[in-house]
């Protein structure tokens, strides 16, 4: 009788496992923090990406991404600011040729959107603040963002890869 019943279990925990396995590759789930060192720091600038050696060290908020990566397919971006004073976004970029700085419009501080490969943000999320956001990634280098005027360049920028 026991026997029968430890059967039973591990058919039971057999499939339990084949469920989770199922679940776990219809969506890679990312955890995006957005931070800064608060409102009191004046913003660093000049560290766009693309810019020649910036020194990261430097940057008073940023973006960090866990994984970095994920598999070609659905991904779902968890995204907190954890900021205590200061709205923030996450914006996707796909990289068509990561050498190219994404194009800036300079008069207002900020990624040209439109012309930059946008897939799909969470938008100005408030101090402690969460949002989510799923979408379809094909193979490659992608950039993840804050948009809002000044943040790029103060080094709120995180790269991001998409693999086969
Ligand atoms: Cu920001």
């Amino acid at each position: 009788m026991n026997s029968f019943r430890g059967v039973a279990v591990s058919v039971a925990a057999g499939l339990l496992l084949a469920v989770s396995a199922t679940i776990a590759s219809a969506a890679t789930v990312v955890k995006v923090d957005l931070w800064d060192k608060g409102a009191a720091m004046t913003m660093a600038t000049g560290l766009a990406y693309g810019t020649a050696g910036p020194d990261m060290s430097k940057a008073t908020m940023g973006i960090k991404a866990s994984p970095a990566t994920a598999s070609a397919g659905v991904v779902t971006f968890k995204v907190t600011n954890t900021s205590k004073d200061t709205i923030h976004e996450m914006i996707v970029m796909y990289m068509a040729d990561p050498t190219v700085p994404l194009p800036y419009i300079d008069a207002e501080n900020r990624v040209d959107e439109d012309k930059a490969g946008d897939k799909g943000e969470v938008s100005e999320l408030d101090p402690g603040k969460s949002g989510s956001l799923t979408v379809a990634l094909k193979p490659g280098k992608y950039l993840l963002i804050c948009n809002v005027p000044g943040h790029f360049a103060a080094g709120m920028w995180t790269e991001f890869e998409v693999t086969k």
